[in-house]
């Protein structure tokens, strides 16, 4: 049976990695049968999460997961022509390549009560004195991953302006579609999940959660995928 490796659950949320909560999804959407470890990223293949077994194989990375579970389990993807196919690839890269940075400055930097928050659900389990340390250190890596990869370069202003729209871009796309390409689930909605879930319902304030809440059609595609995929959630 297929491991999945991610961080503990927190929030009520499936995970608070958008992309562990992603490979989840698409595990649950595919009706894949499969388990869940809780580690940390320093024990990952690539140092990320998430990360799968299957069997003696280890593999990092949501999309080359995904990739693994459409040619060995089950594609999603495969009632998508090419042109739908190109554009979900798009869209993914906007969520987990631009829209994750914004959400990942609101968490680690943006405001010292968000920061406190989020120290607390990754690193609360590590005794009082360490548990600083090592927050200190993981904060002082992400900031340099988040200056690193150019967005934060950008005022706050910016950055959020920058989110705002493409929580725009996703609400318009989504329209009163089901799902992001039609009436059947596809890797797009698992990815999408995966990020919105993590601004819409988790305790992190920011203009970006603000923009997100205002959008209904996201706001239901949230809740509807809790609903339909995550019903053991609040028991788990
Ligand atoms: N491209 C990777 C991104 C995974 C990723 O960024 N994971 C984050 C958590 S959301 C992580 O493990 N970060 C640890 C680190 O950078 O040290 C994927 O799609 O799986």
């Amino acid at each position: 049976m297929i491991r999945l490796y991610q961080f503990n659950r927190t929030w009520e949320i499936p995970n608070l990695s958008p992309f562990c909560c992603k490979v989840e999804t698409y595990l649950r959407m595919a009706d894949i049968a499969f388990e869940i470890k809780a580690t940390l990223p320093s024990n990952a293949p690539k140092g990320k999460l998430p990360y799968i077994e299957d069997g003696d194989f280890s593999l990092g990375d949501s999309a080359f997961i995904i990739a693994h579970l459409k040619q060995h389990y089950q594609d999603l993807d495969q009632s998508l022509d090419s042109i739908e196919q190109s554009i979900s690839v798009a869209m993914q890269r906007l969520i987990e390549e631009d829209l994750f940075w914004v959400a990942l400055f609101s968490r680690w930097q943006y405001t010292e009560a968000n920061w406190q928050v989020n120290k607390e659900a990754i690193f609360g389990s590590i005794p009082p004195l360490v548990r600083d340390l090592v927050a200190a250190f993981y904060r002082r890596k992400i900031k340099q991953q988040i200056y690193g990869h150019g967005m934060g370069r950008h005022t706050a202003s910016e950055i959020f302006t920058r989110g705002n729209q493409d929580i725009d871009v996703l609400s318009t796309f989504l329209g009163n579609k089901t799902y992001f390409c039609g009436n059947l689930p596809t890797t797009l909605d698992a990815s999408a999940f995966g990020m919105l879930v993590n601004i819409i319902q988790c305790p992190i304030e920011s203009p970006l959660k603000a923009h997100a809440l205002t959008k209904q059609n996201l706001v239901e595609f949230v809740e509807k995928i809790l609903h339909r995929y995550y019903l053991d959630l609040k028991t788990a």
